[in-house]
């Protein structure tokens, strides 16, 4: 839980825009003193989507989850606050929609999504992830920490 100011990559997927949930979710990032630094309405396609869940490639699911990425539009957001990471990830709640609309029913999740794989927003889960994603949509962040041992 970093107290500097941090950025992560948001979502809204295919069926949170097509719900018309858009307006909802960032009235609830804003009030949870989020700034949104960039935006972006995107339309993946497969190799695209492919690219950016390359670590479920071998899950069962996958090829339902690309299908589901490519059924229409999403919107990406880079937002920023101090702890964003984390702070987000709570907000959006756990990955099955299903359940968080019994054990979080707060979250964005429980207000919009359906079931574990149609679960209308995404959330940078690590540091490292977060900057894979955000230069994913919005191309190489300038200023990039580099550890002293990769120097
Ligand atoms: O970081 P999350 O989105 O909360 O969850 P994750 O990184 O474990 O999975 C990424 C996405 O893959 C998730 O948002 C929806 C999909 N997914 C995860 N687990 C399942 C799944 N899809 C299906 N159909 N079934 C699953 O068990």
């Amino acid at each position: 839980g970093a107290l500097e100011r941090e950025r992560t990559l948001a979502m809204i997927k295919p069926d949170g825009l097509s719900g018309n949930y858009s307006q909802k979710i960032k009235e609830v990032i804003l009030q949870s003193g989020f700034d949104i630094v960039q935006e972006a309405v995107v339309r993946l396609d497969a190799e695209r989507a492919s690219v950016f869940y390359a670590e479920h490639s071998e899950r069962s699911f996958f090829e339902s989850l690309v299908k589901y990425m490519t059924s229409g539009p999403v919107l990406a957001m880079v937002l920023e606050r101090p702890d964003a990471i984390s702070h987000w990830r709570t907000l959006i709640g756990p990955t099955d929609a299903r359940k968080a609309k019994t054990s979080h029913p707060n979250s964005i999740r429980a207000m919009c999504g359906l079931d574990s794989e149609k679960n209308c927003v995404h959330g940078s889960d690590s540091p490292q992830s977060a900057a894979r994603e955000i230069s994913f949509f919005f191309g190489d962040v300038k200023s990039v920490t580099v550890e002293h041992d990769e120097l």
